[in-house]
C-alpha cells in the first residue's frame, strides 16, 4: 500500500549541525533558538603525498573546513554567536572582516532575521567573500583602512550601542569553533600529534586548543597534540613579537597585524609544546598548487598557509623518522584547511598559466592533446 505524502519537513537527515552534535560541551540551553545551516561534519581527508613527503611512521591528514555552508570554518562559531545573540534579543550584530567572517555573519543574520553590518578593509578582500555577503544583504561598509582598524572601529560601535560583536572576541565564536577539534578527535579515535594551522587574528588556535584542552579533561582522548601556527611572513606580528602596522601578504584572510587574541594563542603555543611560525607568499602559493595538483583539493591561499608551514618543518628535519622498534606508532599530523579555493579565484587565475587558445577544428585540438 502506498503511504500518504504529507507535507512536513524531511526527517530523513539526522546531522543537525554543531550545535546538537556537541551540545553537552557547549554553553546552550533549551531557552536557546539554534539558528544553523548544518555547518561542520567535515571530511577528513588523507594526504598520499603529505605522508609520503614526511615518510615512514607519518600520517597526514587535511580537514577541509571549506565544505561548510559558507566555504570556511568561520560557521562553526557563527552558529553559536547567532545562536545566542537571538537568546539576548539582539537585533543587530556587526563584524570587522578579511572576508569570511563577513560572509557567515551574513548567511547566519538572514537566517536569525536580525540586521548584519559589516566593516571591511577597502579593496583587500577576495571576490567571493565579497560577493557572499552583499548577496545576503548586509550593509557593507568598504573601510579606507585595514582590517585592524575596521576591528577596533567595531569594537567601539558594538560598546556603545546594541550591536552584537561576532568577530572571534566573542566568547561563542570560539566555543563553536573548538567543535572542530572534537570532529578531528572522534575521527581519529585519538588526537592528532601535531596540528598544523594558518594564524590570523588567532581566534581558532584558541578555540582548538580549548577543544582539545576539554576532551582531555573528559577523558575523551588521552594526548594532547602540539600546535603548529603559520603566519604569513609580511603579517607576522607573533613571530616577530610586535604588531605589524602596514601588513602585506597574498593570503588577503590573515593579513592582520594585530591580533586580537594574541595572548591565546601564545598560551596554545607554549602549553602544547608546539610553535607559531611563518611562511613567505612564495612558500604558501607552491603549498597551494601543491594541494591542487596533488591531492585534489582547492584551498584559499590562507590555507595553504598551513601547508606551507608543514613543508617547511619538514624540510628543516622537525618530524623526527622514528624507528618502528622504538615507539612503533604511526604519528598523525593534520593540516587544518580553512576555507574554500573558490573564495578567491582571482589567485588561482594567476598562479597559473592560462589555457591556451586553439582553432575551432578538430585537428588543432587532437594535435595539443597529443593524439
Ligand atoms: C580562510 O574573516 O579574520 O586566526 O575576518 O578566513 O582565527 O583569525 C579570517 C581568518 C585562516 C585565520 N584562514 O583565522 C575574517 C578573518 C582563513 C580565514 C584565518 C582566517 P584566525
Amino acid at each position: 500500500m502506498r503511504k500518504s505524502h504529507k507535507a512536513t519537513k524531511p526527517q530523513s537527515h539526522k546531522y543537525k549541525g554543531v550545535i546538537e552534535r556537541y551540545r553537552q560541551y557547549l554553553p546552550v540551553s533549551s531557552k536557546t533558538p539554534i539558528v544553523t545551516l548544518l555547518e561542520g561534519n567535515t571530511p577528513l581527508i588523507y594526504s598520499c603525498y603529505l605522508s609520503k613527503t614526511l615518510g615512514k611512521n607519518f600520517e597526514v591528514y587535511l580537514k577541509y573546513e571549506g565544505l561548510n555552508p559558507t566555504g570556511s570554518f568561520k560557521d562553526r562559531g557563527m552558529t553559536m554567536a547567532i545562536s545566542k545573540a537571538c537568546e539576548q534579543k539582539a537585533k543587530a550584530v556587526a563584524c570587522a572582516s578579511t572576508g569570511n567572517t563577513s560572509a557567515s555573519a551574513a548567511a547566519y543574520s538572514v537566517r536569525a532575521g536580525i540586521k548584519c553590518i559589516v566593516l571591511i578593509p577597502k579593496g583587500a578582500i577576495a571576490l567571493g567573500k565579497l560577493s557572499q555577503a552583499l548577496i545576503h544583504n548586509a550593509q557593507v561598509l568598504a573601510v579606507d583602512g585595514n582590517f585592524d582598524d575596521a576591528l577596533s572601529l567595531v569594537r567601539e560601535i558594538t560598546e556603545k550601542y546594541p550591536i552584537v560583536l561576532v568577530n572571534s572576541l566573542n566568547p561563542y565564536r570560539i566555543e563553536g569553533q573548538k567543535t572542530a577539534s572534537f570532529e578531528i578527535c572522534d575521527c581519529l579515535g585519538c588526537a592528532p600529534d601535531f596540528q598544523v594551522m594558518p594564524v590570523g587574528n588567532a581566534g581558532n588556535i584558541t578555540a582548538y586548543w580549548k577543544g582539545y584542552k576539554l576532551y582531555y579533561a573528559k577523558k575523551k582522548i588521552t594526548g594532547l597534540p602540539k600546535m603548529l601556527g603559520f603566519q604569513a611572513a609580511g603579517s607576522a606580528p607573533i613571530v616577530r613579537g610586535h604588531p605589524i602596522k602596514n601588513p602585506e601578504t597574498i593570503a588577503t584572510a590573515i593579513r592582520i597585524g594585530n591580533p586580537a587574541s594574541w595572548k591565546h594563542a601564545e598560551q596554545a603555543r607554549d602549553e602544547s609544546g608546539g610553535l607559531i611560525d611563518m611562511v613567505s607568499d612564495k612558500e604558501i602559493t607552491q603549498a597551494y598548487k601543491i594541494l591542487a595538483a596533488r591531492d585534489g583539493v582547492f584551498v584559499e591561499p590562507a590555507s595553504a598557509a598551513s601547508v606551507a608551514g608543514l613543508l617547511k618543518l619538514s624540510g628543516k628535519g622537525y618530524f623526527k623518522q622514528r624507528p618502528r622498534s622504538s615507539t612503533g606508532r604511526t604519528q598523525r599530523v593534520v593540516c587544518i584547511l580553512t576555507g574554500h579555493g573558490l573564495k578567491d579565484p582571482d589567485r588561482a587565475i594567476k598562479s597559473i598559466k592560462p589555457p591556451k587558445t586553439v582553432k575551432s577544428n578538430l585537428k588543432a585540438v587532437l594535435k595539443e592533446i597529443g593524439y
